[in-house]
């Protein structure tokens, strides 16, 4: 299989996903057509991301995912008018569309994958989705999944696969201040990835910078309800983390809040300036 076929594959199990619909009458879709890119297993990214400074010794490299792996494939699925359109009215509360985007939506991704993992065995490739894999952990503020580094402290964020720096590796797109990551379908969406042992040439980056597609228009931090953005410190964790944490006492079953990522220059696009 090349990166056509792959792409082909991928694009399928979205366009036939009987999930992909907010609930109602109406038919409105969670997500539109996904972006897709490639990087190489042995990109010498994978080995900066385990830097303290970067993400941490815990970040697995994609060969410690699968031994074997040649390539890593991010998908970047972006939220549909209908759920941008809500939460773009959002200010303290959130839309609910936003909240089924972030919840359904994920387990969305998470079918998805697991079906794309088995097409892909059937063909004899093998495949690891670390999101949807046992040894996927994640921790806040040194708490969580993630035990046993003498590197974490109570500013520690992160996980054993991010979504956002594989995002990075594969061209997709760059950080934005909020953290986000700005995509050529801007940055409300969210990212699903898969390492297979499958060769395929990786896609350019057309950057160099980490943050090249943020014009540092700040219109993030005026959007944000707890002040945990800034133009000195990007985004603060410590103060967004709670934030979303405590909207399960409001929204249970789900969650979420990402005022951040609609209503701002970056939602749809990569900012005029930045380009
Ligand atoms: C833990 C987590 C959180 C935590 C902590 C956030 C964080 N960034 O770590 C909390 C609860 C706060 C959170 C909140 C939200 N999250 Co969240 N979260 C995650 C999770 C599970 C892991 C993140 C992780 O590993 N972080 C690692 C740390 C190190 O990241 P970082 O600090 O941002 O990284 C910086 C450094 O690496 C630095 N850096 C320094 N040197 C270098 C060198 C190089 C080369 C590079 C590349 C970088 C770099 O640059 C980075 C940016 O500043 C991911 C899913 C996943 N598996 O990736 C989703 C994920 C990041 N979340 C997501 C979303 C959507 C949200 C929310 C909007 C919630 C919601 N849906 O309502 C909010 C808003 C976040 C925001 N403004 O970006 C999406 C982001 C989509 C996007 N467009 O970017 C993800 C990718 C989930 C998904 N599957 O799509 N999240
Ligand atoms: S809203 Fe402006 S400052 Fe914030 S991430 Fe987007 S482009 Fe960057
Ligand atoms: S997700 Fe909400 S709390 Fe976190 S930075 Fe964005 S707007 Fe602020």
């Amino acid at each position: 299989m090349d990166k056509n076929g792959l792409k082909t594959l991928l694009l399928d199990i979205f366009r036939k996903a009987p999930d992909n619909r907010l609930p109602g009458e109406e038919k409105r879709p969670i997500y539109d057509e996904p972006l897709i890119g490639f990087a190489s297993a042995d990109d010498a990214l994978f080995e900066e991301y385990k830097k303290p400074d970067v993400i941490g010794p815990w970040h697995m490299s994609p060969e410690e995912w699968l031994s074997g792996a040649k390539c890593v494939v991010s998908i970047f699925y972006p939220f549909s008018e209908d759920v941008r359109s809500a939460h773009r009215q959002s200010r303290e509360t959130i839309a609910f569309e936003w909240l089924w985007a972030r919840v359904e939506g994920q387990a969305l991704l998470d079918s998805m994958m697991k079906q794309a993992v088995q097409e892909l065995e059937a063909m004899g490739i093998r495949a690891v989705v670390p999101a949807i894999d046992p040894r996927f952990k994640a921790m806040q503020g040194g708490k969580g999944g993630i035990q046993g580094y003498a590197e974490i402290n109570e500013s520690s964020f992160g996980s054993t696969w991010s979504e956002r720096h594989a995002a990075y590796a594969c061209g997709l797109g760059t950080f934005g201040l909020s953290k986000g990551i700005i995509t050529e379908k801007g940055m409300a969406g969210r990212f699903a990835s898969i390492i297979l042992d499958l060769e395929i040439e990786a896609d350019e980056r057309p950057y160099t910078d980490i943050y090249e597609y943020c014009s540092k228009c700040g219109a993030c931090i005026r959007r944000c309800p707890v002040g945990a953005i800034s133009l000195e410190k990007g985004k603060d964790h410590n103060i967004c983390g709670p934030w979303v944490d405590q909207s399960k006492q409001t929204y249970a079953p789900r969650y979420g809040c990402g005022l951040c990522q609609t209503a701002v220059p970056c939602e749809y696009g990569i900012p005029k300036k930045a380009k």
